[in-house]
């Protein structure tokens, strides 16, 4: 893969590779590929779906709300452990605070993993109405068989502040209160964005929400869930200055609903600069329906080898990455065995297929001997 640039700019913010990438830290998991990704902020392109997507939200909530929401879409995504965890109530030992889960600069400095880690702040600065826009990162496994999980992705967060003369006359305690009011500017978003659609509420946990909800849309013969929200803690708000208050909040995951919109396969198109993919989009037109050019073959290579008590399959899929970059589709476990002095072999079928080229035998034999190289020497795990 091509070398990283050396610095690049957020929100009139320097992020130099080498304040990120330190590769003999030992508080630092964050690779290259990773870096790379940082500072593209394709939500800003307005012709890019992702931008043409948030620029619709945008106008629904304009709209609804009289211009009351303050929008933010080029914060840092370099955030401390406290605004990440702490600040929405993580408890000190959730796995999301992991080192397996998440991307750390160093013990006190992580890569967001969701955009409610700008929730506190924001309050604090006094902001009551606000839509926060951006990339976050998280070390999934690689898994493309239905939608494709990937190490970074686009949410929007909303957030909208009650005060008791809001719900005073409702009837209803301000609990109830929004949660109606959430549920019924959710629903009416997504009839901003789809028009009719199957869509049903699902009842789940968040740490910083409660009650808490995610909201469900049939597409492709299932049920696909696009955002998380609920309403927040008291604890939050009395903590940034709005005791009293009450608030909902909600994270969409961008892609997934572009995806539907837009008719669009695969989670990795968004970052291609084919144009044969970025020419069928333009400002403004929401739901054009993506043609897909002609889809390169796959090709499948198994590695087998015995693991050791460390061994965690993001780590296996960080290291593939590292080599292969968006080249490859999906990391499978195809095999898993037990011998009688009690080592425990894996065998693993890597996936590699181009969006925009077919792959040469000679690229492919060449990439699964380094992968299967920095597998062994990264990982220390003994290759059959
Ligand atoms: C959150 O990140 C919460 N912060 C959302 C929230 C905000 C809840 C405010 C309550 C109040 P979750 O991990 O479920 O929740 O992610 C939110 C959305 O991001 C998901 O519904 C999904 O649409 C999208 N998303 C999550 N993981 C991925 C992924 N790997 N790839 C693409 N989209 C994803
Ligand atoms: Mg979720």
């Amino acid at each position: 893969t091509a070398a990283a640039a050396a610095a690049v700019e957020v929100g009139g913010v320097r992020i130099a590779r080498d304040d990120v990438v330190k590769e003999d830290d030992p508080t630092n998991n964050v690779p290259d590929t990773i870096f790379s990704k940082i500072g593209l902020q394709l939500h800003r392109r307005d012709s890019h779906p992702l931008g043409i997507l948030k620029n619709t939200i945008y106008d629904y909530f304009d709209k609804n709300f009289a211009g009351q929401f303050d929008k933010f879409d080029d914060l840092c995504p370099l955030v401390s452990v406290k605004q990440n965890f702490d600040d929405v109530l993580v408890p000190a030992d959730h796995v999301s605070r992991s080192y397996n889960d998440t991307y750390y600069v160093d013990s006190q400095t992580v890569l967001r993993c969701h955009t409610s880690a700008h929730q506190a702040e924001l309050l604090r600065d006094g902001h009551t109405h606000f839509l926060v826009t951006g990339d976050v990162y998280r070390r999934d496994s690689i898994d493309s068989t239905h939608y494709p999980v990937f190490h970074q992705h686009m949410q929007m967060e909303g957030f909208r502040v009650f005060s008791p003369d809001d719900w005073s006359d409702s009837g209803m305690d301000g609990t109830a209160y929004a949660a109606a009011d959430l549920k019924k500017t959710l629903e009416g978003l997504a009839r901003h964005l789809f028009g009719a659609v199957e869509m049903r509420w699902v009842d789940t946990y968040f740490p910083f929400t409660n009650p808490s909800f995610e909201l469900e849309i049939y597409f492709q013969d299932d049920w696909l869930e696009v955002l998380g929200c609920g309403v927040t803690e008291q604890e939050i708000l009395k903590r940034n200055g709005r005791t009293d208050h009450v608030a909902w909040a909600f994270g969409l995951g961008l892609e997934r609903l572009a995806m539907v919109l837009f008719d669009i396969p695969d989670i990795r198109l968004f970052w291609s600069s084919d144009k044969r993919f970025t020419s069928q989009f333009s400002e403004g037109k929401l739901g054009v329906k993506f043609k897909p050019f002609s889809k390169f073959p796959p090709c499948y290579k198994d590695m087998s080898f015995w693991i050791n008590d460390a061994f965690t399959e993001n780590n296996l899929c960080e290291v593939v990455r590292g080599i292969a970059g968006d080249l490859v589709e999906e990391v499978k476990l195809i095999d898993n065995f037990t011998n009688k002095k009690g080592m425990t072999s894996h065998c693993y079928r890597i996936a590699y297929r181009s969006m925009e080229r077919s792959l040469t035998d000679e690229e492919i034999n060449n990439l699964q001997l380094n992968v299967r190289e920095s597998v062994q020497s990264k990982l220390n795990v003994e290759l059959r």
